[in-house]
């Protein structure tokens, strides 16, 4: 750590000045000192979602795009992702104590050949937050992981994340083994990640794609009553 770095007290900053500040600290892959400012806007009285948004998210943005670009290579970019991961342990007990009513159970993972999993974590701890049980899977799931897992756990929602456009088509071998097998109908199938958009969501068979994370819950909360609604109707 320079002695620039060093001299900075994140606690004397404004809000704007330290959400900057934490978007330098991301970039740098400073774990702790990404960790304090996460634990000073909490203390200053910010949403754990405002937080999560504004301060991590962003500043991952910006990492993204000089990664794509070139200026940044794995090695940074990792220490940066383990940056966002310290910080969103610190939000994911908030964001789930809302004391929202269960809503519903979903499978989530990565899938095979992917081993993104920023974007799917932020995706399960929101929906823990709006009173889903989430069961995650991790990265890098071959199809063998989701179909144990939906028959171990009996979800309402599978939801899939790839962030690379050579591992998305594989939701749709995931899909299609669920048609094959009988079992598609069961499950409402969300899919998620940057490469991603709605037309290939349909294309390969998926009930919806979900931007982020927000919208993930929201999708998944309508589409959830939708199907109680069907099956109310089916029974009367
Ligand atoms: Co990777 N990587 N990466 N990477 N990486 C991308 C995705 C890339 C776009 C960077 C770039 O070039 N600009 C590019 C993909 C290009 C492409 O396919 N078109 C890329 C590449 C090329 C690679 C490698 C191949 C690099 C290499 O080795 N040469 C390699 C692949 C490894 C592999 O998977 N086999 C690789 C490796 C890595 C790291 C390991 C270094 C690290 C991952 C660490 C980790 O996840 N633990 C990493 C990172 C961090 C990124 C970027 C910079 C950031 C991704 C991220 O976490 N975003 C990314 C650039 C980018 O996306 N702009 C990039 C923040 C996160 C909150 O957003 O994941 O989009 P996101 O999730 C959102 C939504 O997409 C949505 O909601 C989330 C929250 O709002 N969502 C879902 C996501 N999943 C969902 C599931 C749902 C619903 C919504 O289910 C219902």
């Amino acid at each position: 750590m320079s002695e620039q770095e060093e001299e900075i007290d994140l606690a004397s900053l404004s809000d704007e000045e330290l959400v900057q500040q934490m978007h330098d600290d991301l970039y740098d892959g400073l774990k702790d000192e990404v960790v304090e400012g996460v634990e000073i806007l909490l203390e200053r009285g910010w949403e754990p979602y405002r937080v999560l948004t504004n301060a991590l998210v962003d500043g991952m943005t910006i990492v993204g795009i000089d990664f794509r670009d070139g200026i940044l290579f794995v090695p940074e970019v990792l220490l940066a992702a383990n940056s966002m991961k310290a910080g969103m342990s610190i939000l994911r007990p908030l964001l789930a104590q809302t004391g929202a009513p269960k809503m519903g159970k979903m499978v989530i993972g990565t899938v095979k050949g992917d081993i993104h999993d920023i974007g799917k974590n932020l995706v399960g701890m929101m929906m823990e937050g709006a009173g889903f049980e989430v069961i995650d899977l991790g990265i890098n799931n071959p199809v063998e992981n989701y179909l144990a897992a939906l028959e171990e756990h009996q979800p309402d929602i599978l939801g899939m994340s790839a962030l690379l456009t050579t591992t998305m088509p594989y939701m749709k071998v995931v899909i299609d083994t669920l048609v094959e097998m009988g079992l598609r109908d069961r499950y409402i199938v969300l899919v998620g990640g940057a490469p991603l958009n709605e037309e290939f969501a349909d294309a390969i068979g998926a009930d919806a794609y979900c931007r982020d994370a927000a919208v993930a819950v929201e999708t998944a909360g309508a589409l959830i009553k939708r199907r109680h609604n069907q099956l109310a109707a089916m029974a009367s």
